[in-house]
């Protein structure tokens, strides 16, 4: 593979752009190298400026979920633009993909529509220390919703005290009320409340993590948090910016039978253009201005083409829920090979899969939370198995800290060559 014109392009971006990039993970700072300059993608390929093919397992880290170019995605956002980009004023629209995104997730009557992840976990958080009148909040180590200043905090020192920034800019005075607890682990999070007794406003988590590679909840965690939040008048937030719409129509809510308080949406819901969007019952969502005291807004809050964008893949994902299965088929098809293949050359590893999200990480031991996580990433073989990959025309997530996301558009040809290329790869990871 050459990347003669991205390695140029990368140059005249780093000269206007911090790091290069509008976002850091793109800069391959994790695995070294230079960042691949997208020209353009279709279906489950990218083509990039200097005329190689991939097969994408990132899709955008995860909106993509139909394949990139979607055309009914494509056609709607078209048609939207002729009439217009921008009002700052209410458009039917917004109703139509808030009455289906409430139609299809259990337990929220009410959906409030905003410009990211970060943008509706943050939003998410204040709505509940309005209605709580409390002011902690709880996360988990390795749970990532974004990078608002409540959620830059990584643990102190002591089990359940609270945690201390992990950026600069991110003050001690915000550090105080974000209490960080150990993913999978009920009687740490125990410990955490009775420590901060009538003090917590909510719980909120990914509850199937994906920023630590994928790690499923273990069995009885979900419904633990949930009896934990009733006993002590918690609120709690399922962070589903990843897992919503993808792990099944109404999320993980779904999958579990598990009820969140608030959930919070991003990535599939805007069908690639920028959206996020957080959702409870009446009674909590008319805590939010203009008919309540916490106050949330944004300029391009529901604009017209991303709300085109993802009502027409919401409304594809809706009506034809065989596709949730077949990616689920594909993703297992796909864990199968990769653990063959791995296998047959002896590299220490291990894979965590759910629904169409699956992570490859280089330990025997299993993967079960931050600190795991953190063990099987620090070594060379993840760095080696990303860019032996990406020789091979396979895009993977350039860092042991994220998903692969499989879309609908894959082949069983384009599984089988993403197979073939790992087996190839497994040779190389002495
Ligand atoms: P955004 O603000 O990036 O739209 O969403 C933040 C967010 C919130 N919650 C979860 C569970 C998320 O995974 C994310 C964002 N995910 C990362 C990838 N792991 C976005 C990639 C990036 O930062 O460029």
């Amino acid at each position: 593979m050459k990347y003669q014109r991205s390695s140029a392009l990368f140059t005249e971006a780093q000269k206007v752009i911090p790091g290069g990039v509008n976002s850091p993970v793109r800069a391959f700072k994790a695995v070294g190298g230079t960042p691949i300059f997208v020209e353009k993608a279709k279906g489950a390929y990218l083509y990039d400026v200097d005329g190689n093919k991939f097969i994408d397992y990132i899709n955008s880290w995860g909106p993509m979920i139909l394949g990139h170019a979607h055309q009914p995605v494509v056609n709607a956002v078209v048609e939207k633009a002729q009439k217009g980009t921008s009002f700052g004023m209410p458009t039917e629209i917004e109703t139509e993909i808030a009455d289906l995104a409430v139609s299809m997730v259990p337990n929220i009557d009410k959906i409030r529509f905003v410009n990211s992840g970060t943008e509706a976990c943050m939003s998410a958080v204040r709505l509940a220390r309005g209605f709580t009148g409390k002011d902690k909040i709880i996360k988990f180590a390795g749970c990532y919703h974004g990078h608002s200043d409540s959620f830059l905090i990584q643990a102190g020192s002591g089990a359940v005290t609270f945690g201390t920034p992990n950026s600069p800019g991110v003050t001690e005075g915000t550090a105080k009320d974000t209490l960080m607890a150990v993913f999978n682990d009920l009687e740490n999070v125990e410990q955490v409340i009775t420590a901060n007794k009538g003090e917590i406003a909510c719980v909120i988590l990914e509850p199937v993590a994906g920023n630590m590679g994928c790690i499923p909840p273990a069995n009885g965690f979900l419904e633990g948090l949930r009896k934990l939040c009733d006993e002590n008048d918690i609120l709690l937030i399922f962070d589903e910016v990843m897992t919503g719409f993808r792990l099944a129509a109404g999320g993980v809510q779904e999958l579990s039978g598990v009820k969140a308080d608030i959930v919070t949406f991003g990535k599939v819901i805007g069908g690639g253009l920028p959206v996020g969007a957080f959702a409870a019952r009446t009674e909590i969502m008319d805590y939010l201005a203009p008919i309540g005291p916490v106050y949330q807004a944004g300029t391009l809050s529901g604009n017209p083409l991303a709300m085109a964008a993802g009502l027409a893949m919401l409304k594809e994902l809706n009506e034809n829920h065989e596709i949730f299965n077949s990616i689920n088929k594909k993703t297992e098809y796909l864990h199968k090979g990769l653990h063959e293949a791995l296998t047959s050359e002896n590299v220490k590893f291990t894979i965590n899969r759910i629904g169409s999200m699956i992570s490859v990480h280089f330990s025997e031991k299993p993967v079960i939370d931050f600190t795991s996580a953190a063990e099987a990433a620090s070594n060379n073989y993840f760095k080696k198995f990303f860019h032996g990959l990406l020789n091979e025309g396979i895009y993977i997530a350039p860092s042991a800290y994220e998903t692969w996301f499989i879309c609908e558009a894959l082949s069983y040809e384009d599984l089988d060559a993403t197979i073939a290329a790992c087996k190839k790869v497994a040779k190389t990871l002495d």
